[in-house]
């Protein structure tokens, strides 16, 4: 019995570890939230609820992860940002992904009826997500990624806006108004929305328009913080106990949510923290 007859079986397993000093994203998605979201009568096109649910589940995974940097949340979906010098789980693919989507599926579920007191969640229509990462070489493309996520967050809300307008209270059918709005542009969309419903899309509540961004808020004239901003290394070549130090004030600092522009320079360029993953 001391010859380890069955051990062999762990040569099967694959590498599957992030390639060093790169930004990585995990996005998660809900799977089949078009039925999910019909089944427990999510307010059309955007539920507050369902939302805010979202948001609470993506907080704790934070919370939890105190080497996420960033993360940007739109409809069902998530995305989950750390640092090119995040060493979490060796940078295994398997272990990062599985754990924040397991993480977010369980607070989703754990909260759901703090924002559903009605509808009591019942199978078969159980929350689930997937999710993926993706690597990306450096903070410009970084920011690329989340300006395309963001982009798309005010394109499917302008045109969802607009075609269950249409609907809901244009009395259009579906097909009709999808008919319509088939290769319109968006100020065609504002001038449907304004002319026929009165409604000016500016108005429209900025959680909807520019989807959500979740940070760390630090008070920088804190010591310690100041601290940390000053012993800053390149990318990479952080000591064991300056990441501990890092992590700790992360662990400390306040996740907050806010629902604005992070295409523009200005968002990033307050908040340096962010891109220098420091603290
Ligand atoms: P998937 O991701 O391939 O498993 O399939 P789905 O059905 O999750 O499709 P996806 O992720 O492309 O689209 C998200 C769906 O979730 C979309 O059909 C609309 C629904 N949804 C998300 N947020 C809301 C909301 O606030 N209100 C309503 N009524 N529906 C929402
Ligand atoms: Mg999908
Ligand atoms: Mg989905
Ligand atoms: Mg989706
Ligand atoms: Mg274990």
């Amino acid at each position: 019995h001391k010859i380890p007859r069955f051990e062999y079986v762990k040569n099967f397993e694959q590498p599957d570890v992030l390639l060093p000093n790169t930004w990585i994203v995990v996005r998660i998605d809900g799977r089949g939230f078009h039925k999910l979201s019909d089944h427990y009568g999510f307010v059309k096109p955007n539920d507050r609820r369902a939302l805010d649910l979202m948001n609470a589940a993506a907080v704790e995974v934070m919370k939890e992860l105190p080497d996420l940097c960033i993360a940007y949340g739109v409809s069902d979906e998530f995305s989950f940002v750390f640092h090119p010098n995040c060493q979490l789980f060796e940078r295994r693919n398997g272990k990062l992904v599985t754990t924040i989507v397991s993480t977010f599926t369980a607070y989703y579920i754990y909260k759901w009826s703090e924002f559903f007191p009605e509808t009591p969640l019942k199978p078969p229509y159980l929350p689930s997500f997937d999710g993926r990462a993706v690597i990306y070489p450096n903070a410009h493309i970084l920011r690329d990624y989340m300006s395309w996520r963001q982009v798309d967050c005010h394109i499917n809300n302008l045109y969802n806006t607009t075609f269950w307008h249409m609907v809901l209270k244009g009395g259009m059918g579906n097909t009709e108004a999808e008919l319509e709005l088939k290769g319109t542009v968006a100020a065609d969309k504002n001038e449907i929305l304004f002319k026929r419903f009165g409604v000016n899309y500016n108005n429209e509540l900025e959680i909807y328009k520019k989807g959500t961004v979740l940070y760390r808020q630090y008070e920088l004239e804190e010591p310690q913080a100041t601290k940390a901003l000053e012993d800053q290394q390149p990318e990479g070549k952080q000591s064991r106990s300056q990441q501990d130090k890092v992590r700790k004030l992360r662990r400390k600092a306040q996740v907050t949510v806010d629902h604005v522009d992070i295409i523009k320079d200005d968002f990033w360029e307050r908040r340096p923290w962010i891109l220098s993953g420091n603290p």
